[in-house]
């Protein structure tokens, strides 16, 4: 394309869906790649408006199987669908653990349907921040939803939060002990409560044990998070799980909330990437910096303790700026 730097991220193509330009962009956020920095910049007036739905639950319930379900249906329905699975990287090993645990059908001729997985490690400003960006992309790509499934080692992952304008809380039946320890953090997280593997028995008292919980939340501001049990095997549920997010985005609408959490959401991500500037600065200075190195080898030698050692970085950092 003529007028555009070698490197640089091809916004054409980006606006029309091309598969190619599509997974470059998302590999630039994903590796905090420095052509990544304009692109986004100069499409973020465009975005805003595409549904986010986030899908958490520990390891093995059927959150993919779930995805891969309400894709189908959503393109019997004609809208275009982006499904982005966040991968949970070791912080030790770099490594991404279960990458090879996501499971997706993917139609190979259908380009109303984009499938990626994501790593953190190295997105500027972390996995939510690096996963809503690339929802940013498949937006003005002009996917109609998005949708995300993120792993939490094992737990639910409360990053979901940071990321989705729906957040859906999958549990399976017999999940018991773990709904016990979860309830409150539970509640904070689930917009819509699926009670997925519904073919196995004890599904209904799950059902019965999440509608209590979700009616101790009248403080959520008018919104009971509904409970719906699904099966991807039978198959059962999934356009009433699909009702209740569309449900809850209504309601977003409705209470005037939608800007409220998308304004919390933004300054977390803008903290975040703050965060993750003066992290790195400052990792880099007490490393080449003689007077901070000075100073660190006080700590070492116990002459000054770390907390002292972080004030006066503090304000070396705030003098300078
Ligand atoms: N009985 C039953 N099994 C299901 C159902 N949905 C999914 N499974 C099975 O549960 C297993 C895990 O399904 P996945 O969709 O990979 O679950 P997941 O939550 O994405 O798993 P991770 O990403 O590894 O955490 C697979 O063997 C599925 O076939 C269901 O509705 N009923
Ligand atoms: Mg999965």
């Amino acid at each position: 394309m003529t007028g555009e730097r070698r490197g640089a991220l091809p916004v054409r193509q980006i606006r029309a869906g091309d598969r190619r330009a599509l997974g470059r962009a998302i590999s630039a956020i994903e590796n905090g790649a420095p052509e990544a920095d304009a692109l986004l910049k100069a499409l973020y007036r465009e975005t805003g408006r595409v549904r986010i739905v986030g899908f958490t639950g520990p390891l093995g319930v059927g959150k993919s199987s779930l995805i891969n379900a309400l894709v189908a249906h959503l393109r019997g329905q004609g809208r275009r669908v982006a499904v982005i699975a966040v991968d949970p990287s070791s912080p030790f090993s770099g490594g991404s653990v279960l990458g090879d645990r996501i499971r997706f059908d993917r139609p190979a001729d259908d380009d109303g349907v984009f499938f990626r997985s994501m790593a953190s490690r190295g997105a500027a400003g972390g996995v939510a921040a690096a996963t809503r960006e690339a929802a940013r992309i498949l937006e003005v790509a002009g996917f109609d939803d998005i949708l995300v499934e993120t792993v939490g080692s094992g737990q639910v992952d409360t990053a979901i939060r940071d990321i989705a304008t729906t957040s859906v809380v999958v549990l399976v039946p017999h999940l018991g002990d773990e709904v016990q320890t979860l309830k409150a953090g539970l509640f904070e997280i689930a917009d819509v409560f699926c009670v997925n593997k519904a073919d196995l028995p004890g599904a209904d008292a799950a059902r019965r044990d999440l509608v209590e919980l979700a009616a101790l939340g009248t403080e959520r501001g008018g919104w009971r998070s509904p409970v719906v049990l699904t099966s991807t095997v039978e198959p059962s549920g999934i356009p009433a799980l699909w009702e209740a997010v569309e449900a809850h985005e209504a309601y977003l609408e409705r209470s005037g909330r939608r800007p409220e959490a998308e304004r919390r959401r933004l300054a977390k991500e803008i903290v975040g990437r703050v965060r993750d500037h003066v992290d790195a600065e400052l990792t880099e200075r007490l490393e080449r910096d003689p007077e901070l190195r000075r100073l660190l080898d006080q700590v070492v030698a116990r002459e000054v303790d770390p907390r002292t050692a972080a004030e006066r970085l503090h304000r070396t950092r705030r003098a300078r700026g």
